[in-house]
């Protein structure tokens, strides 16, 4: 559709208002919430992604195109939020410390509200102490992790790590996520399990609650 590669375009020139704009209007068209997440915004970070690993674009244009992502996001937002679907449990969500990608963790913590979890979004930058405390004032099922960078992801074993020296290990089920990740490392830190992406989430959440 023309409008995507448009919308694509500005969120590559980091056009927020034009991004609220497209949005909009592909909701108008009949499309659903998740797919203007996905086949829009999603797909069109993924540009700016390879641009920015190949330095064609910067920092100053990425935060520019992460700000239009954000707010095409807060439109959605809500709308994803809408499912009324019964409630599932708890869940503490954040960046790791040293990390401040945000979207993809806000992403999942809209996902999981529309499918009926409580969030508790810790922000970015999120030191152990962070996860555990809120996670047991709380009372979480689950402490979701996030990290974007090779040299971020490592501290997530540190969370583990420091869950299973105070016995509390057993307590939580731990999702992981962020596009360095995979399913070895998933498991090689002793996560639950890896979330490829959102919608996965949800689904890993959803099986092991129940
Ligand atoms: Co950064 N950055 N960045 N960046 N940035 C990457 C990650 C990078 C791959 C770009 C590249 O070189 N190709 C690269 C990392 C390389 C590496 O580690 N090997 C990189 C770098 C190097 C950096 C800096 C070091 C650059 C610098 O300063 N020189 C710096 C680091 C700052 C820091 O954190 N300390 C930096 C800064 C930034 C910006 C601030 C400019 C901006 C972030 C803005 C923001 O988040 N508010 C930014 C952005 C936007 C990116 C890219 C382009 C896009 C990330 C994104 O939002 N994707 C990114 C390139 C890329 O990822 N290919 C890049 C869209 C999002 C929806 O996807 O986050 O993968 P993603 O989330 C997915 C899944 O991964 C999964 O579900 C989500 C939805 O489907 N998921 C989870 C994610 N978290 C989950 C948690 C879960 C479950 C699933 O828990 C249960």
């Amino acid at each position: 559709e023309e409008l995507v590669a448009q919308m694509m375009d500005d969120l590559y020139d980091g056009l927020k208002d034009e991004i609220e704009e497209g949005v909009n209007l592909l909701l108008e068209r009949g499309w659903t919430p998740y797919d203007v997440l996905t086949k829009a915004l999603v797909a069109g970070m993924t540009i700016v992604g390879h641009d920015f690993r190949d330095g064609i674009l910067f920092v100053p244009e990425v935060l520019l195109a992460a700000n239009a992502m954000k707010a095409g996001m807060s439109i959605l937002k809500p709308l994803l939020a809408e499912t009324g679907a019964p409630r599932m449990g708890k869940m503490v969500i954040g960046t790791v410390k040293g990390d401040i990608h945000d979207i993809g963790k806000n992403l999942v913590g809209m996902m999981m509200e529309g499918a009926g979890f409580e969030v508790v979004d810790l922000g970015i930058n999120n030191p152990v102490e962070k996860y555990l405390d809120t996670a047991v004032a709380e009372g979480a099922d689950i402490i979701g992790m996030s990290a974007l960078l090779t040299t971020t992801m490592p501290y997530m074993k540190v969370v583990i790590d420091t869950l299973k020296e105070r016995g509390m290990r057993e307590e939580y089920i731990i999702l992981v996520g962020g596009a360095p990740l995979n399913e070895e490392f998933g498991r090689a830190i002793g996560a639950d399990a890896y979330c490829r992406d959102a919608a996965v989430a949800v689904e890993t959440a959803k099986a092991l609650v129940a």
